[in-house]
């Protein structure tokens, strides 16, 4: 018999389109303010979210955008994201974030995977996509999110919304039709990037059904009180899951976002002062911050509530720091979860008996954990393999039904490759990683990325990279590298050859070590666990 942890009952995820259920959400309480740029203090309430995003989509609809296309978004956070998320999703067609930080093979790597039709671009990436976009034979339209006038010929949200013969008048607004999707369940409404247990970033396709399932078990288990009175900060990109759905849910509860672009320690200080924030989302280097850093003295964290920890461990020194030095009032909460299962499986309760747990399940997720050997399904106090399945399982990867059915096993249980257990009363603790992924300051480094890059060297005969701990930012990336004979490249070189190439969150900050040879077993894969130790002993 397999040893089930069972989630509480699920909910019955409505058979809508996630573009109905916003639509339906966004309608209440139009002059709510929804999100505040943390920098210029520019706002946006429900009715100008609702209005352009209802503007936008028709204009989408008629550039032929509809069910089964896909539209990218490369875009620092701003007040317009989620203005061209919503008008893609009204469309019936998927939205595609990615790193705005991306370089030119990080770029091309996501397009062949999406395809879109559109990319949203912003002031900042617009030129590279727009070279990258010009050397493709497909037709992708760009279109500015950042800009109020057209330039390079690149039309602006600004202008298609405010040149729009759909130009709505309130009532018109409110008896607006989000495109209906058939099998909204079997549909894919966004598609993320992550790299999963192996190999190089792949797309996450989350469906109506997954973003609903989280919906309904954050609003009725996670933050179950008061959740339009919560006055969010966002620092965590839009990008990444993380930053996604929490932006989705302050949006369809009527709570309120402070956005930022990126961490600056002062504007994050004065943004919690200056509006009262109650609740932060973030990933353990803020929270080493929040122990550590002289200014967290100088302003007022009075107002703050909830702290939710994610994306990485969170080491319980530095837990125990921000709860002495912010006080007993606040709630240190650790959420974990996989952009594969609808981003987040569980979240710690208020002061929980053993402050090391993620929490219980949320409804309609099961859990088992395995013998990483045998796959036997191990039970209570036991670690292996955590393994979830239910409503929050992704549809699959986009175009890649092996990568698929490598993590999703035929009785429909995803393998994460994270280690951990469950207790007796059913709270879960994440304790290791089988997988060879990387987590920097909370973003994902797939080593295979790095690998790939280094063997396209000249000098470079063969190379493993991993992670280093690193009290800052989690880990930081290490490479070991066995060069060709009669090579000269220096590991400076070979460093300088990687972060040319890579978005900075993926430098290689631990270095490049030349080793004689990667450890490997006899078909060649690199045995991942024998390389922290090949470091140690040099
Ligand atoms: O795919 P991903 O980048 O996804 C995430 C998502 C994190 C969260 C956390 C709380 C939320 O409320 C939320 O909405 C999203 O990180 O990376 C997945 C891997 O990151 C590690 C683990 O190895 C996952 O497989 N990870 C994520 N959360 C934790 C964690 C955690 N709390 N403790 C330890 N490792």
């Amino acid at each position: 018999m397999e040893k089930i942890l069972r989630g509480p009952k699920g909910f019955k995820v409505p058979n809508v389109s996630y573009g109905e259920f916003i639509y339906e959400r966004l309608r209440n309480a139009p002059e709510r303010v929804v999100q505040i740029d943390a920098k210029s203090g520019e706002t946006l309430t429900n009715h100008d979210l609702l209005k352009q995003s209802v503007i936008l989509s028709k204009e989408l609809m008629n550039k032929n955008i509809k069910i089964n296309k896909t539209i990218m978004i490369s875009s620092e956070n701003s007040n317009n994201y989620f203005i061209a998320v919503c008008a893609t999703i009204f469309t019936g067609a998927c939205i595609s974030p990615i790193n705005p930080a991306y370089l030119e093979e990080e770029i091309r790597h996501c397009l062949n995977i999406s395809k879109p039709q559109i990319i949203f671009v912003s002031r900042n990436t617009e030129k590279l996509i727009h070279r990258i976009v010009k050397s493709m034979t497909s037709n992708i339209e760009l279109i500015q999110l950042d800009n109020d006038t057209e330039l390079n010929g690149i039309d602006t949200i600004h202008n298609i919304i405010n040149n729009s013969k759909e130009f709505l008048i309130d009532n018109d607004l409110y008896n607006f039709k989000p495109e209906k999707i058939p099998r909204p369940f079997e549909q894919e409404v966004v598609i993320l990037y992550s790299s999963g247990t192996t190999g190089l970033p792949k797309g996450v396709m989350l469906s109506s059904r997954n973003l609903l399932a989280l919906w309904y078990a954050k609003t009725n288990i996670v933050f179950a009180k008061h959740l339009e009175d919560a006055i969010y900060l966002i620092l965590l990109p839009f990008f990444h899951g993380y930053g996604f759905s929490l932006m989705m849910f302050i949006i369809t509860v009527g709570a309120q976002a402070i956005v930022m672009k990126s961490f600056q320690p002062e504007l994050f200080c004065e943004s919690i002062e200056k509006y009262r924030v109650t609740t932060i989302p973030l990933v353990p280097p803020i929270m080493v911050f929040l122990a550590k850093h002289p200014l967290v003295s100088k302003y007022n964290f009075d107002s703050v509530k909830d702290l939710i920890c994610g994306a990485a461990p969170l080491p319980i020194d530095v837990r125990k720091a921000v709860q002495e030095r912010l006080g007993k009032n606040i709630n240190i909460r650790n959420g974990y979860g996989m952009t594969e299962l609808t981003v987040v499986t569980s979240v710690s309760p208020n002061n929980p008996k053993n402050i090391e747990t993620i929490g219980c399940l949320f409804p309609g997720i099961d859990c088992k954990v395995i013998d990483p050997e045998t796959s036997k399904s191990l039970g209570k106090h036991k670690t292996g393999e955590l393994c979830f399945r239910g409503d929050f399982t992704m549809l699959g990867y986009k175009g890649d039904p092996e990568a698929t059915s490598q993590t999703i096993d035929n009785n429909g249980w995803l393998h994460t490759g994270d280690l951990g257990y469950y207790d007796h009363d059913g709270y879960l603790y994440v304790v290791g990683r089988l997988k060879e992924l990387i987590k920097f300051n909370g973003f994902q480094i797939a080593p295979a990325e790095i690998e790939n890059l280094l063997l396209t060297h000249v000098d470079v005969n063969d190379a493993a990279v991993f992670g280093q701990d690193h009290e800052a930012y989690g880990q930081i990336p290490v490479a070991l590298v066995v060069l060709k004979p009669n090579a000269t490249s220096t590991p400076e070189q070979l460093c300088k050859f990687i972060n040319d190439r890579v978005s900075p969150q993926k430098y290689l900050r631990g270095g490049v070590t030349i080793v004689k040879s990667i450890p490997k077993n006899p078909s060649g894969k690199i045995l991942r666990r024998e390389l922290h130790k090949l470091v140690s002993k040099l």
